[in-house]
């Protein structure tokens, strides 16, 4: 491994061997699980393997086409038209909750720009879609005291935080599309946040709950020592180059 952080209980600096990880997940070798891949779909293997992780050593998983699998938590249900919500409440004058369909009425709006993790891996060129974070805030009349949101998932443990100026940004989707399909459970479907100029970590998956709040509270990560103010090339201690 390398001295790179890693989204991991590892992060102050411990290597994760190989041999480690794989022991970890009970799993042997990846030659064991990768003919059940190809038959049941990555969705299948990874929940299973997330499932008996409890450590988030699942980060070292392929999500196909570049990205890695991540999930805190340990299993997550999976939602759809039927039973998914999205609350917007807090510092508001119109509190909503939306269904996907509620969501899906809304202008959307599709930007193709590079995925950068902190843990180094950068996916470029992938197409987000959905509807701006700002024109809900529009329409949910944000009070004069607001200073940030709070994010929260249907994980049950994820969170995340922006400022109100971030978060005003024309950048940043409630995204409902990914790679110009619906997001799938893997990839935080059906609705995560996208937060472009920022590493990944900010584009919370399985997107619940949207706060307005008077000050910022540190998400999930940050509380384990990542920069809250996360862009891309310009925290973290790191020099990638941007992605907005
Ligand atoms: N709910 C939730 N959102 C999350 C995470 C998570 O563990 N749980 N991990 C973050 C991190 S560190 C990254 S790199 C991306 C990974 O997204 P992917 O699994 O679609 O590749 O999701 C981010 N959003
Ligand atoms: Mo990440």
């Amino acid at each position: 491994m390398n001295s790179e952080p890693s989204e991991g209980p590892d992060a102050r600096g411990r290597p994760i061997g190989r041999r480690v990880f794989l022991g970890t997940l009970g799993l042997g070798a990846f030659g064991v699980v990768s003919a059940p891949v190809l038959q049941r779909g990555m969705e299948g293997v990874l929940a299973a393997v997330a499932g008996k992780d409890p450590t988030g050593l699942t980060g070292l998983l392929p999500n196909g086409g570049g990205f890695r699998y991540y999930s805190v938590a340990a299993s997550v249900p999976h939602k759809g038209p039927a039973d998914y919500r999205l609350t917007i409440d807090g510092l508001v004058d119109h509190p909503r909750t939306y269904t996907l369909a509620d969501l899906r009425a809304q202008p959307q709006t599709r930007l193709v720009k590079d995925v950068q993790c902190v843990t180094g891996w950068r996916v470029p060129d992938t197409p987000f879609e959905g509807v701006r974070l700002s024109h809900l805030l529009d329409a949910a009349g944000v009070r004069p005291t607001a200073k940030a949101l709070r994010f929260t998932c249907f994980d049950g443990t994820y969170s995340e935080s922006l400022t109100l100026d971030q978060a005003r940004r024309p950048d940043i989707l409630v995204a409902l599309r990914m790679q110009d399909k619906d997001i799938g459970h893997d990839h935080g479907g059906p609705v995560r946040l996208y937060v472009a100029p920022m590493y990944f970590y900010k584009s919370a998956k399985w997107l619940s709950g949207i706060t307005v709040t008077d000050h910022v509270r540190p998400g999930y990560w940050e509380n384990l020592g990542y920069d809250v103010d996360a862009w891309v090339g310009r925290s973290n201690g790191r020099t990638d180059e941007r992605t907005s």
